[in-house]
């Protein structure tokens, strides 16, 4: 998700300026189309130049639109106007004569418009930047996140910040394709073992088009990409993203209520004709703790209560921590563990017991179990998102303050616990390796092992099983090693796959 920080600490892009206004005169050369921009030359000095321009008959337009053809700037050193620039609503600033006031003055000597030499323009800096700095060649990056290393230290987070947010808005506008493409993109650059330094680093990277190129190039010029600036004061995307953030509401129920006028959670809750499901009730009674990030000790404490009342169930449960707490992220949005029991077929009725100690001790605040639908002969899906078919439940677990460790007692706090999400689920123990691997993450290093399966390797992958379509066999395998092995791949350790 994005951080706000990274955006609030690079420079803003200036307002548009205001324009003059003045009669006009009649037009002799009607191919040129002149703007002279204000910064640096000044209001008054601006006038005056207009003025004399229409007096001698050329175009001069008080607003920078698409129809200008040459662009004027006085004393602007090139990367500040070219950032400003770019912040403008123009559809192509490139194709535009990009001009220094000498070709103006020259033009108004002469009474018509000179032709515009090299001496004239204002390179833009990229072009500079390109060809004085040194390529700094990365090593050869795969296109497969399940090829690459990705650890919690991002070395591009501005650029993938920006990303991210392209991505999130595409999301709500139900955009697969161009999901795809920008998360692709995205997750190369967390895994670069350093900031891309120049526009030559891109080079050769796999996964960035055209527009991602874009973004960062801007990035670099303006410190920040117009683009996602848009979409961050848009109010659709801020409302969709408020509406989601509550458990149980995605962007097909978020974008049903935006329509409906409704901007505000209190909105929302307050409107009688809107029907609540069991989850987003609870999304909304717990909205102000299930909100805010779990810590990793907080999770610890989760794992303790869970361990104890499953081991009541049966004294061989083994809990698991995975999710972003196992690849090492210090913060999730949830707690996820996978229960396990060695011998097979002794899981059944496992939840429902564990769920039902939770609940005589007081702590339960809200439970989804989801009975196993395995079928043991089905093929792995080809469709990642489809949820797995593990005994599974979601719950919101009331956590104790003291139980937590390093917690501090603070008395202007008004409880004394938090509620917390947690996921839970249980594998048959033949598939534990494969349910690990797969609720391990990230959603992204997950995506690309399946495709790498199938298309190189012919296989195909999800969290129950492999199999491999030249044999028509299960591969089996008892630790995520193995499962690494039978692709064909490197070991990628849990702390290397946040993709
Ligand atoms: N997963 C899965 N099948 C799905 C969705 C997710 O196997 N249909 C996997 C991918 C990540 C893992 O489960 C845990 O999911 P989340 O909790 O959503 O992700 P996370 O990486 O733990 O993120 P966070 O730290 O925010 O909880
Ligand atoms: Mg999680």
């Amino acid at each position: 998700m994005l951080q706000a920080t990274p955006w609030t600490l690079l420079r803003k892009r200036r307002q548009p300026e205001v324009t003059c206004a003045h009669p006009k005169q009649e037009t002799k050369f009607r191919d040129v189309i002149m703007y002279l921009v204000e910064r640096r030359m000044g209001k008054s000095r601006r006038m005056f130049l207009t003025s004399l321009a229409r007096s001698k008959g050329f175009c001069v337009e008080d607003t920078l639109s698409d129809k200008v053809t040459h662009i004027i700037a006085e004393a602007n050193p090139a990367h500040e106007l070219w950032s400003w620039l770019h912040g403008q609503s123009l559809t192509d600033p490139d194709s535009t004569n990009v001009l220094d006031i000498s070709w103006f003055t020259e033009s108004m000597e002469a009474g018509r418009p000179v032709l515009v030499e090299a001496k004239h323009c204002i390179q833009k800096p990229s072009l500079q930047l390109k060809k004085t700095l040194p390529a700094n060649p990365l090593p050869t990056v795969s296109q497969y996140a399940c090829q690459r290393r990705t650890t919690l230290d991002n070395h591009n987070k501005v650029f993938t910040d920006a990303l991210e947010v392209l991505i999130e808005n595409y999301e709500f506008s139900d955009n697969k394709g161009a999901c795809v493409g920008f998360r692709r993109a995205a997750s190369v650059l967390k895994s670069l073992p350093k900031p891309l330094r120049c526009l030559k680093d891109m080079e050769g990277l796999p996964c960035l088009g055209d527009d991602t190129k874009a973004i960062i190039e801007e990035i670099y010029e303006c410190g920040s990409s117009s683009r996602v600036e848009n979409i961050l004061s848009d109010e659709k995307y801020q409302t969709l993203k408020l509406f989601t953030s509550v458990f149980g509401v995605g962007p097909k129920t978020g974008d049903k209520w935006y329509r409906r006028g409704l901007r505000a959670l209190e909105q929302v809750h307050s409107e009688p004709s809107i029907q609540l499901n069991k989850m987003q009730a609870a999304g909304f009674l717990y909205y102000e703790d299930i909100s805010k990030p779990v810590s990793r000790a907080e999770a610890k404490a989760v794992g303790c209560i869970i361990e104890e009342v499953a081991s009541c169930f049966s004294s061989s449960v083994t809990i698991t921590l995975t999710g972003g707490f196992r690849r090492g992220k210090e913060f999730g949005h949830d707690v996820d563990f996978l229960l396990s029991i060695p011998e097979p077929g002794k899981e059944d009725g496992l939840l429902p017991a564990v769920i039902d100690r939770l609940r005589k001790q007081g702590i339960l605040l809200y439970s989804d179990l989801q009975e196993s639908t395995l079928q043991q002969w089905k093929r792995p899906s080809r469709c990642f998102d489809s949820m797995d078919h593990f005994q599974k439940c979601f719950l919101i677990v009331k956590l104790w303050t003291r139980l937590v460790e390093g917690h501090r007692e603070d008395p202007s706090s008004r409880r004394d616990w938090k509620a917390v999400r947690v996921d839970l689920v249980v594998p048959p123990v033949d598939c534990y390796a494969f349910a690990l691997l797969g609720w391990s993450g990230s959603t992204q290093f997950e995506r690309d092992l399946r495709r790498f399966a199938r298309l190189e390797r012919r296989m195909l992958l999800d969290n129950h099983a492999l199999y491999d379509k030249t044999t028509n066999t299960f591969l089996q395998a008892k630790t995520e090693e193995d499962i690494f092995a039978h692709l064909g791949l490197d070991y990628i350790e849990p702390w290397q796959r946040n993709a």
